[in-house]
């Protein structure tokens, strides 16, 4: 076993290896830009070390907010190439309220960013200095979170809807089968493109064609609706309640409310904001017979029965009651997505048992280390704490055996996708400190 610190040490020189000198890219060669939630964590890996870069991170990200208050879930690093879309695809010209200087996306991720900003704040040795930042910060977060109760609450009913399956985070995700599916694409749909990322990554790793194909395709009619918010809930295929999104939204909001406070701001309404969506959350995607939180998608109008780690997160934003925290505890033992005995690396992305797993594909089973973090976080928030540490010392296994990889195999341990991925360093800076 290495010791902390020379893990520590190699976790930094991740980050340092991916630091573009204005923000750090995830990983070195498939994914040379910004990342929307990507920043959030690794400004949670860089607060420990470099409270400065952990900063610029987040600044760097927010330069590319849209008029509009989103938050772009990719900012092109101009210099950069090698990644499939960039912005010729994305035309957010068309839309009035992206940026004119800078080259974004058009949709988001979760926002786990408010979060993010207030552990630095808690974190900082120097809290004046950090105050600033925090005074800065404090309008762009309350747009970002704005937008999405303005514009993404179908019902006005405390929860946010995502319309791309990069939305969630989750790419290529089993949540979204069921709705591709749904999406036939006419041969004049069928988006022309070539892409990068199975030239980089093993073919096996990444989504299908056919996920792609209607990525491209959601694309386009978003940059052909001008990004209208209003047109694209009209006509948008994929509209979805997702558990993870709305989790983060939520402990965001709580964050938020701290951040105010601090700031000698009124916290009330962003408590509130964050009692909404809890409550939401509990009314409308818990599911009491399977004990369990499910998404739900607006277009069918009913849940989607799919079980993924994702939907154990609620936990992380203290939504459960005490009862609701234990049934998911039990569930997480029986199912098979949590091991005492390490004959799987838990927590895998997807049910092992589920139609559709690959120990290999992205987020169809590997095991992802901002999901194992944002579980830890949870289960230690209800008291689970010999549950948490066994999953603090299996990421740690599997960073030390294999390296800071993008997933891994839940089996074997076996890293997949990129390697020096950022995030894993980061957050096993975080788990470390
Ligand atoms: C892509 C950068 C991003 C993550 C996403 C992940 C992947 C990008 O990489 O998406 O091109 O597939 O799914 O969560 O933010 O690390």
């Amino acid at each position: 076993m290495r010791t902390t610190t020379a893990l520590r040490e190699q976790a930094c020189q991740v980050l340092e290896a991916n630091w573009t000198g204005r923000f750090t890219k995830p990983a070195p060669r498939l994914y040379p830009h910004q990342w929307s939630w990507d920043a959030a964590f690794i400004a949670l890996g860089w607060m420990h070390e470099n409270q400065e870069r952990a900063q610029q991170e987040l600044r760097h990200l927010f330069r590319a907010q849209w008029k509009n208050g989103l938050v772009p879930h990719i900012v092109f690093h101009r210099r950069a190439r090698g990644y499939f879309p960039g912005p010729g695809v994305w035309e957010t010209h068309r839309s009035p309220d992206a940026p004119a200087r800078i080259a974004t996306s058009g949709i988001v991720q979760p926002p786990v960013h408010a979060t993010a900003a207030w552990a630095m704040y808690r974190q900082a040795r120097d809290r004046r200095a950090t105050r600033a930042f925090l005074e800065e910060l404090f309008p762009k977060l309350m747009a970002w979170h704005d937008y999405l109760f303005r514009e993404r609450d179908y019902h006005s009913e405390g929860l946010v809807y995502i319309r791309h399956p990069w939305e969630s985070g989750m790419d290529n995700a089993p949540l979204w089968d069921g709705i591709e599916q749904r999406m036939h694409l006419n041969p004049g749909d069928r988006p022309r493109y070539r892409r990068v990322d199975t030239t980089l990554v093993a073919e096996a790793d990444r989504p299908t064609g056919a996920e792609y194909d209607r990525y491209l395709y959601l694309v386009r009619l978003f940059a052909e609706a001008g990004y209208d918010e209003a047109r694209l809930r009209e006509s948008c295929p994929f509209l979805v309640e997702d558990v993870l999104f709305n989790t983060l939204i939520c402990q965001a909001e709580q964050d938020l409310a701290e951040i105010a406070a601090e700031l000698g701001d009124d916290p009330e309404p962003f408590r509130q904001r964050a009692r909404r969506v809890a409550e939401a959350v509990n009314r409308k995607l818990w599911d009491d017979r399977r004990a369990l939180y499910f998404d739900y998608d607006l277009v069918l109008d009913r849940p989607i029965w799919v079980r993924m780690a994702a939907c154990f997160t609620p936990l992380f934003a203290g939504i459960p009651d005490g009862l609701q925290a234990a049934r998911l505890v039990s569930h997480l033992e029986a199912s098979g997505f949590f091991n005492w005995d390490g004959s799987c690396y838990s927590v895998p992305s997807y049910d092992p048992n589920g139609l559709g797993f690959s120990p290999v594909q992205y987020w169809r089973g590997p095991v992802w280390i901002n999901i194992n973090w944002l579980l830890i976080e949870g289960l230690a928030r209800y008291g689970y704490t010999e549950h948490a540490a066994h999953l603090g010392r299996t990421v740690r296994l599997l960073v030390e055996r294999n390296g800071f990889y993008e997933y891994y195999h839940p089996y074997t341990g076996e890293g997949h996708g990129s390697e020096q991925f950022s995030w894993t360093a980061a957050l096993v800076l975080d788990l470390l400190a």
